[in-house]
This record gives structure tokens, sequence and C-alpha cells, in this order.
């Protein structure tokens, strides 16, 4: 069972019975030359740091199992006590997509005009990002994730989830990744209030709904804004 058991059996053991832990060999882990794994790493940076979010999407297809793979990878991520409080829906309906886009833009026009404070307001004028979100229409998937603030077992009862927005946020981080190296290109969005989600999507109330993942092909002659990423020596301290 472990990591790939269901929800239902992993809590129906874990709840039931306080089982006893069952180890493995630690399966596929790889040492390299210490060479090697400084390319690695450089590599890997070299890689990361050409991810760009992007705002100007192509409505170009994309394979479904392209997609498949990159949530596969998410689902591997680390998350509290193994309960994977995640759901991930997967959005390429065209009628679906309007729908999430007009409620999204009337939370944005409300955001943009209304509610979000001139220091905010300020802070997203270098990312140039208004009210309108065509994307959510010409993406050829987005892809809504959800986090379980806590688990629902098929009888009805509830299950406590742990470290729910740690864990999401990391699986989420994870799909980005993966769809970047798919040669994708991904926009988090996050219209907010997110409530209309539930409901356009049918999910159930336990499931609150984390960010939208806008996925796809760059438009033609995409733009990015010009930003930087801060250096090392800002962001970490090594003691
Ligand atoms: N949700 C709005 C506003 C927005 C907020 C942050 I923080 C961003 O980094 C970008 C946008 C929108 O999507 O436009």
């Amino acid at each position: 069972m472990g990591a790939t058991g269901s929800l239902y059996a992993v809590n129906k053991n874990n709840a039931a019975t306080m089982s006893q832990p069952e180890f493995v060999p630690l399966p596929g882990y790889r040492e390299y030359p210490v060479d090697e794994m400084r390319q690695r790493a450089a590599e890997f940076y070299e890689e990361i740091r050409r991810r760009r979010t992007v705002r100007e999407f192509s409505a170009r297809p994309v394979p479904r199992e392209v997609i498949e793979d990159c949530l596969r990878a998410a689902g591997t991520a680390p998350n509290g006590a193994n309960m994977q409080p995640w759901h991930f829906v997967v959005v390429s309906d065209p009628a679906t997509k309007l729908r999430i886009r007009v409620e999204a833009e009337k939370e944005e026009l409300d955001f943009y005009h209304h509610k979000a404070p001139k220091e905010w307001l300020d802070a997203l004028a270098p990312l140039g990002t208004n009210e309108h979100k065509p994307f959510l229409e010409v993406a050829p998937y987005l892809i809504v994730i959800f986090g379980e603030a806590y688990g629902v077992l098929p009888d009805r009862r509830r299950v406590k989830n742990y470290y729910t927005q740690e864990s999401v946020g990391i699986a989420t981080g994870i799909l980005i990744t993966a769809i970047h190296r798919a040669g994708l290109v991904s926009l988090t969005h996050t219209p907010s209030p997110m409530k209309f989600l539930n409901e356009i999507l049918g999910r159930p109330s336990n499931e609150r709904p984390f960010l939208i993942l806008v996925i796809g092909y760059p438009a033609e002659g995409a733009a990015v804004p010009s930003i930087s990423k801060k250096p090392l020596e800002e962001i970490a301290t090594f003691v």
C-alpha cells in the first residue's frame, strides 16, 4: 500500500489500527560522483532559470499524456502524513473555461477597481496585470488545484489532514517545474475569492481552491515583464 495506496486505504489503516510501519530498502536512489553532482545542480539551475510566468497563450493543443505525467510528478510531492491532500481538476472544455473566465473576471474587476489597496496595485504595476483574463479561455488547459481541508471516507467520516497549504504548495511547485521541463509555459492565477470554482467544477466543500494553473504554449511573440530574481546572497544565509 504506502505511497500508492488510496486515501481510503491509507486512512483506514492508520485510523483503525495504529498499524506497524512497513519499510522497504530506499528504492531508486542514485548517488553521483561529486563532479557530476556539481554539474547536475548547475544544469538544473540553468534549466529552471529559463522558466517565466507567461500571460499570453497560444490556443495550440497540448497532448493530454503530457499533462497526465506532469500531474503524476506533482502527486509525488512530500506532504503531511502522506495524506496527499490535493485534487487537480484539468479543464479543457471550452464552455467550462468560459464560465471560469466570466466568474474570475468579475472578481478581478472588483479587485482592481475597489478592493485592492493602492500599495498592492503599485506592487503589481511592473507586471502589467489587469482584470482581463483572456488566457482562461485561450490556453488549452487550466488545472484547478484544490487543497483538502480534511479528508472524507466513503462512509462520510472526516479524516484530519496535516499541513495542507504547505503540501499543496510543494505539489504545485513540482507541477510548475514539470510543465516547464516538458517545454510548456504556465501562469499561476489566483482570483480572489475562488469559491466559484467549487460550484463550476462540482467539487465538495472539504476542497478549497488553491490556485488555477494556466498551461499551454506561449502565444507567438509573447512578451514578459522585464524583472529579475534576487541573487543568492540576498535569499540565502549560510551559518
Ligand atoms: N489575482 C490578480 C492580482 C494579482 C496578484 C498578485 I500577488 C500577482 O502576483 C499577480 C496578480 C490577477 O491575477 O490579476
